[in-house]
């Protein structure tokens, strides 16, 4: 099998974007519980993710959601976050919160509604301009309850119509990426529920458009690393959103519920050429932490990250080419089940002592006294969440 001191160099080319909201609080419709500490506003939250970045040398860029992240200077903004080793990343656009969005935003058959939410997306470009941010993260709420509710091929056609609008605004080396769902909160169809739909439409927007892939989005059973093989084939891929679910689109922290899933997906990430500095694949996270401490989430998440991909990168590639060949299906499956099944944490523990980070990222933070300081500190003021 390949060894762990021939992929070392591969890991060092690792970026996880953290979204600003995990460090917010969130929960379900049930209930939103709040914790001591939460941030109170983005500055906050960049200083939370941080502490990630600094523990793990894993997370260097922070995702926004704007209105969620609205602040009077992004380049107040944009310096804080340097000034705590991070940069600031993706913008997400939001028409799913505004009472005038309750029928759709971008599909909305009333050219006023249409309108706002092409507007608001040309005001999350002009933030994306201070904020030197690359892509535009669109996901939509939009679509209907019950049959009939909507023409579903004129939505279809609105969507198309706007879309082309936002990405006309974009600068040259901004991109759009187009993140699908299949359910939720609209219940009989959604305007892009699949990774079909978000390729038709960013293949006719133009080479600045990708799909992004959620992996919390797909019914039970889909395998979404085929997905991933069939959009990196197509020169399509755009972004992961990545989460991990149970039932469905739980947002809980990635690798968690299914560690062979993420491993599968990554090395089909691996296979297609997604992975390393170049490859113009941006790993998020889209993660919420309704009831365990945010910033160990995070951490626990982008470890789960790193530790996939290291097991996907010791797949021997020229072994399993050789029994595909073959058609030696057992030896084939058995060289993929190796690589799942190598416990590589000694060595990343190792490797990261090595580079002057702790072995034990986990232990690192809970040692540091941050939490306690936020606790003690962040009193008053109304704690970041949904809609906050
Ligand atoms: C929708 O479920 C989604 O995955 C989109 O990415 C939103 O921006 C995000 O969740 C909010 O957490
Ligand atoms: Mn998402």
């Amino acid at each position: 099998m390949t060894s762990f001191a021939s992929i070392a160099p591969q890991l060092e080319q690792q970026a996880i974007e953290l979204p600003s909201w995990a460090f917010g609080n969130s929960g379900t419709r049930f209930k939103v519980f709040g914790s001591p500490g939460t941030p109170r506003d983005p500055f906050e939250k960049v200083s939370d993710a941080a502490q990630v970045n600094k523990h793990t040398g894993l997370a260097p860029t922070v995702a926004l959601h704007i209105p969620w992240d609205l602040v009077d200077s992004y380049s107040d903004l944009k310096k804080h976050a340097e000034d705590n080793g991070v940069g600031l990343g993706t913008i997400n656009s939001n028409t799913f919160q505004d009472d005038d969005y309750k029928l759709g935003s971008v599909t909305h058959s009333d050219p006023r509604i249409r309108q706002k939410a092409i507007d608001h997306h040309f005001a999350c470009i002009d933030v994306m301009n201070e904020t030197d941010s690359r892509d535009l993260k669109i996901w939509l709420a939009d679509g209907t309850n019950y049959p009939g509710q909507d023409d579903m091929r004129a939505r279809q056609d609105r969507l198309t119509d706007s879309l082309q609008q936002i990405y006309a605004r974009l600068g040259d080396d901004q991109r759009l990426v187009l993140e699908y769902k299949f359910f939720e909160p609209a219940f009989y169809h959604t305007d892009v529920p699949d990774w079909g739909t978000s390729y038709a439409q960013v293949a006719a927007l133009g080479d600045k458009a990708m799909v992004c892939l959620d992996t919390g989005h797909h019914a039970p059973g889909t395998n979404i690393e085929f997905i991933v093989m069939q959009l990196l084939r197509l020169g399509k891929l755009g972004s992961f959103d990545f989460n991990s679910r149970f039932y469905a689109d739980d947002d809980l922290i990635v690798g968690a519920a299914d560690p062979f899933q993420l491993f599968r997906i990554l090395s089909e990430v691996i296979r297609g050429g997604g992975y390393g500095s170049d490859s113009g694949v941006a790993f998020m996270l889209d993660q919420c932490h309704n009831i365990e401490k945010k910033i160990p989430g995070q951490i626990r998440s982008v470890l789960n990250v790193q530790e996939m991909t290291a097991r996907a990168l010791l797949v021997d590639r020229d072994a399993l080419a050789a029994a595909q060949a073959e058609g030696d299906v057992l030896g084939a499956n058995g060289i993929v089940m190796d690589a799942f099944y190598t416990d590589v944490r000694p060595d990343l523990a190792a490797w990261r002592e090595s580079r002057g980070l702790p072995a034990d990222p986990m232990a690192a933070y809970k040692a540091s006294g941050y939490q306690e300081k936020i606790e003690a500190d962040r009193v008053g003021g109304t704690q970041a969440g949904w809609g906050a």
